[in-house]
């Protein structure tokens, strides 16, 4: 969509709040000054975990006399929520807490996060302005096939888009022939998820003999959760005959809504009244200069029930203050390029599964889903590649299976710099989850 091609209603029609979303950068940031002290003095008040850290570094609301002075204080790491599990944190009493949501998290306990009924009204507001985004509005009908429960992304989606005025399916995860039933009975226009369980989500509707594109009507997608190349999301577009956006965001800073692409795609807009967003150097904890890839730090400027200052995301982006093509002058993020605790080190080397990802992603005669096996041989680490073919025949074919195998092999070495093992497997063999998808599976303390 280009912006001279569309009338101003269009561009209007796009934004939920525009003043807000379109509030001049000078203003914008006056008011960020306003609430970083407010929140400053909220967390003092409030958390003596935020006292004892703010009074060791000096920081009170009235030392702060400009955005960059937020360098001053002291990063909360995802170890303070968990040292003060469950509710150590929290910001307000527990009569003002009205819902509790908690982190996926594998192993140990979870991140528990609260919210107040303040934190709601803001949080559905965030996720209103993403769906608007996208052209989200009351004439449509949109299934979320995330996983309700703790998990923050279904219910997330689910008040914003309520708000907005879209009539809602919370289908959750799961029963996924039940996904595709609903999707074309209901005549459903929009599809929230994570990129992987919307590929499958298309796959066995291939298998029951729907089309996407005739027999559906879905129109837009709003995924997120997990990383999404820009080949992975070309490839669902084409599957499922949609527009797909990216969302960002996590528990700890009250789940999604913190950061989504509008209809041009050029990076994700943070809610930057709401988060206040800063990237470091992740080995030094110094700020770095707009523009530069680090490690993402976000502050939440008007959350109660656990407020955050500093938040160490471990997600590696950048931040483009340019104004967007939509009118929006909240910064966007890139597409984040993995985690600081996802990167492999495979001999000396650093390797994103999203670096990866990109190369696999619409290669002929190989499918999207993939899985990255590191082991430890000796004292080096190894990488294997594996990744379905899209037609098991080949499987007999030996000199073709080889050729394909060399192809992958050459590509990825192109990319990463470093050889790895590659792994052609039956169609199909890869394990498919319905919510983020277990990309890397590491034997190296086996
Ligand atoms: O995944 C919140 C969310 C729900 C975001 C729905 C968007 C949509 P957590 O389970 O706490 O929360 O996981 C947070 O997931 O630090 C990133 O590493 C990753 N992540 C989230 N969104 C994206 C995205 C939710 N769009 C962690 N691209 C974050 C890449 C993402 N990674």
């Amino acid at each position: 969509m280009h912006k001279e091609n569309s009338t101003q209603n269009e561009v209007d029609s796009l934004m939920f709040q525009k003043d807000l979303e379109t509030m001049p950068r000078r203003e914008l940031e006056a008011l960020q000054l306003e609430r970083l002290k407010w929140a400053v003095g909220f967390c003092r008040d409030n958390i003596p975990f935020y006292r004892e850290r703010l009074d060791k570094a000096g920081v009170t609301p009235e030392r702060l006399k400009v955005l960059s002075d937020i360098q001053y204080i002291p990063f909360t790491t995802k170890d303070d929520i968990r040292d003060t599990y469950p509710f150590g944190m929290f910001g307000r009493p527990r009569k003002d807490i009205v819902r509790i949501h908690a982190s996926s998290g594998t192993t140990g306990k979870p991140t528990v996060v609260g919210y107040t009924k303040h934190d709601l009204e803001i949080w559905s507001d965030c996720i209103a302005r993403l769906c608007a985004a996208v052209g989200v509005t009351d004439e449509d009908m949109v299934q979320i096939s995330f996983g309700y429960g703790l998990f923050t992304g279904a219910l997330g989606l689910h008040y914003g888009l309520e708000k907005l005025g879209a009539a809602v399916v919370p289908a959750s995860s799961g029963n996924t022939q039940k996904q595709v039933m609903l999707l074309k009975d209901f005549g459903v226009t929009g599809l929230v998820s994570t990129p992987s369980y919307a590929l499958y989500i298309a796959e066995v509707a291939r298998d029951m003999g729907v089309d996407p594109e005739k027999d559906l009507q879905l129109r837009v997608g709003l995924f997120g959760s997990e990383g999404c190349t820009l080949e992975m999301r070309d490839q669902i577009e084409r599957d499922l005959s949609l527009f797909a956006t990216d969302n960002y965001g996590m528990s700890e800073l009250g789940g999604p809504g913190v950061s989504g692409e509008c209809r041009f795609r050029q990076g994700l807009h943070v809610n930057e009244d709401h988060y206040l967003p800063e990237i470091i150097d992740p080995k030094t904890g110094e700020v770095l200069p707009a523009g530069e890839a680090g490690e993402l730090v976000v502050t939440t400027l008007t959350r109660e029930g656990i407020p955050m200052l500093r938040y160490r995301t471990k997600d590696i982006t950048r931040l483009n203050y340019e104004p967007c093509e939509c009118g929006r002058t909240f910064c966007r993020m890139d597409k984040t390029r993995g985690r600081t605790d996802d990167m492999l080190k495979i001999r000396g080397v650093n390797v994103f599964p999203s670096q990866i990802e990109s190369v696999l992603v619409g290669m002929d005669k190989i499918g999207p889903h993939y899985q990255l096996v590191v082991r430890r041989e000796g004292v080096m680490d190894t990488l294997e590649v594996r990744v379905e073919l899209i037609d098991g025949s080949l499987l007999e074919d030996y000199s073709g299976l080889e050729q394909l195998q060399k192809q992958v092999r050459a590509s990825l070495k192109t990319v990463l710099g470093i050889d790895c093992r590659v792994s052609l497997a039956d169609p199909r063999s890869i394990e498919r989850t319905a919510g983020k998808a277990k990309r890397i599976v590491d034997l190296r303390n086996q």
